[in-house]
């Protein structure tokens, strides 16, 4: 396995690069290095490698579709190119990954001018943990001269949100940072809430850091609209046949490292949104129902549904 691989793998299981978009940019990119270091003779043995990077990404966090989608188009430009010589095929995977990043770029760019034309002045923005989709939309909201507060969630146990609140003051927005249990407590006060995707099922449900749904139903309770902000690539093809979203189970020691030994620890990473809770699906397509979530797919990535 390339040096690329391993080491990118480690970092994203670690956390140490986190959220879905930085997750599937790493593959990509540790992708692109292994093909321009690859020491493979024959398109067979290239392709090999490939693959052997695809099983070590989708094991390194299982609820991560858009590195899932990422990684197989690639795989998929490699293996129907009409190419057998090595480094014409590398050139087309480190092009094609080119064109992956550059266009998920865009989609977040474009993603965020419509999401940030949502965001009122004077309003109170409530999020959880980080995305990086969500500070993009704020930022633009900024920049577009809006004046607007947020709350943000420290997210236990990993505390992404301090990556948020540390972005956000950056930007020079007024941010008001909460421990997770604090959410009922400031619901009253806040205009909307916006939280990122790890995963989007056919159904449009939606996958993201634990806590999300309950926030969904705090703001579904205080009449305040829920929207999430995602990439359509989020969308997992599986759960349209019938598998359901795997929820990462992380180590009980990142909840409590010295814990009594007979004690049971459950860590998991994500939960599930129900659709009937979501405002509505920011996207590169729109502010779509996050029902519509295949019929758009079908139209914007068919690829998608191609195994
Ligand atoms: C991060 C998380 C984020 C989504 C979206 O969880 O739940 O909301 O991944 O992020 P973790 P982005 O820290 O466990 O990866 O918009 O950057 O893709």
């Amino acid at each position: 396995m390339s040096e690329s691989i391993r080491v990118t793998a480690e970092k994203i299981r670690k956390l140490q690069v986190q959220g879905a978009r930085n997750v599937a940019i790493a593959a990509v990119k540790a992708i692109q290095t292994q093909a321009q270091q690859t020491k493979a003779k024959t398109k067979t043995q290239f392709m090999v490698e490939l693959k052997e990077a695809q099983t070590i990404f989708y094991a390194a966090r299982e609820t991560e579709p858009l590195m899932r989608n990422a990684v197989r188009w690639l795989i998929t430009q490699a293996q129907t190119a009409e190419i057998e010589k090595v480094d014409v095929l590398s050139q087309t995977v480190v092009s094609s990954a080119n064109q992956f990043l550059t266009d998920l770029e865009a989609s977040r760019e474009h993603t965020a001018e419509i999401g940030a034309k949502r965001i009122r002045d004077g309003s109170v923005v409530f999020t959880h943990c980080h995305s990086s989709t969500v500070t993009r939309l704020l930022a633009k909201a900024k920049a577009d001269g809006k004046n607007f507060r947020v709350i943000c969630t420290e997210t236990r146990p990993a505390f992404q949100g301090r990556i948020t609140a540390k972005e956000l003051v950056d930007l020079g927005i007024e941010t008001t940072f909460i421990v997770d249990s604090a959410a009922r407590t400031f619901m009253g006060d806040v205009d909307m809430v916006i939280v990122g995707a790890d995963a989007i099922t056919s159904e449009g449900n939606v996958v993201n850091k634990i806590g999300s749904s309950g926030i969904a139903m705090l703001a579904h309770e205080a009449r305040v609209p829920f929207y999430v902000v995602s990439e359509l690539l989020k969308f997992d093809p599986e759960t349209l046949m019938g598998e359901c979203e795997k929820i990462e189970q992380r180590s009980p020691s990142e909840v409590w490292s010295e814990a009594p030994p007979k004690l049971t620890v459950r860590n998991p990473a994500f939960d599930v949104t129900p659709n009937r809770y979501i405002h509505g699906l920011v996207c590169e397509e729109g502010i779509i129902a996050p029902q519509s979530i295949v019929e758009v797919m079908r139209l914007r990535y068919p690829w998608v549904f191609k195994q």
